[in-house]
């Protein structure tokens, strides 16, 4: 049984609806690290809730990336959310920016303790912590690696990324969750959406496809 590790029931439902009842909800709030792109916040979690759990975990990393703010609030989401809430943040977007075009971003990050095959995609493993640390070739450190220097601890993770793009508006809709009531994408915003209509144009939906696809090649 794969554990999604989580405490917003939000994202539950979305990877409910998409990997049907294969997923039961680890409910545990892993310490985030401090770290400037939801990749890295995405892999220590996972490594984190494996070691608590010892059953394969899939963790989950988002956040709204507002383009006129140079990506803000991007990882601090949750904070900015509990703070101004997204009906501010929409103002703030609204009196400051011409275009107020923005990305959500969603990393799935899995752990089972096994080493996984090398692929191109990104794979966190000892060789490249072992390479950023060093700086020798190969050490990406942007979103799609998840080999960040910050960690040295050798259990592998396989990050699994989704993106969306679309435009903040004045809030409308009374589902989904967080900022999707502010989050508008071919003129419907995320709120005004079921799961499953979420799910097959966002972030968290594409990024559940991918790991759906590894999944079952592995
Ligand atoms: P967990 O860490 O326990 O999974 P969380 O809600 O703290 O729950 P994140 O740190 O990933 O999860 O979320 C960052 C923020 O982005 C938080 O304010 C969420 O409400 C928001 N968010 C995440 N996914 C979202 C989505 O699909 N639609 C709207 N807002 C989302």
């Amino acid at each position: 049984m794969l554990r999604y590790v989580t405490t917003n029931e939000g994202k539950l439902r979305e990877a409910r609806a998409y990997l049907d009842d294969e997923v039961t909800q680890f409910d545990f709030d892993y310490p985030e690290v401090q770290a400037d792109d939801v990749a890295t916040v995405a892999a220590h979690g996972a490594r984190t809730a494996y070691r608590r759990v010892g059953e394969p975990v899939l963790v989950d990393d988002a956040g709204l990336f507002v383009e006129g703010f140079d990506g803000f609030p991007g990882p601090y989401s949750a904070f900015v959310e509990d703070t101004l809430g997204v009906e501010t943040v929409y103002r703030l977007a609204d009196a400051e920016l011409e275009d107020t075009s923005a990305s959500f971003r969603c990393v799935l990050a899995y752990c089972d303790g096994e080493p996984f095959d090398a692929t191109p995609d990104p794979v966190d493993r000892e060789d490249r912590v072992v390479a950023a640390a060093t700086g020798a070739d190969g050490a990406e450190t942007d979103a799609g690696d998840g080999g960040d220097a910050l960690d040295d601890d050798p259990i592998p993770v396989k990050l699994f990324e989704g993106v969306v793009r679309g435009e903040l508006v004045a809030p409308r809709g009374d589902g989904g969750f967080g900022y999707d009531p502010i989050f508008e994408y071919d003129g419907t915003t995320m709120a005004e959406m079921d799961a499953t209509e979420k799910n097959a144009v966002s972030h968290r939906g594409r990024a559940l496809e991918k790991f759906a696809e590894w999944v079952q090649q592995r």
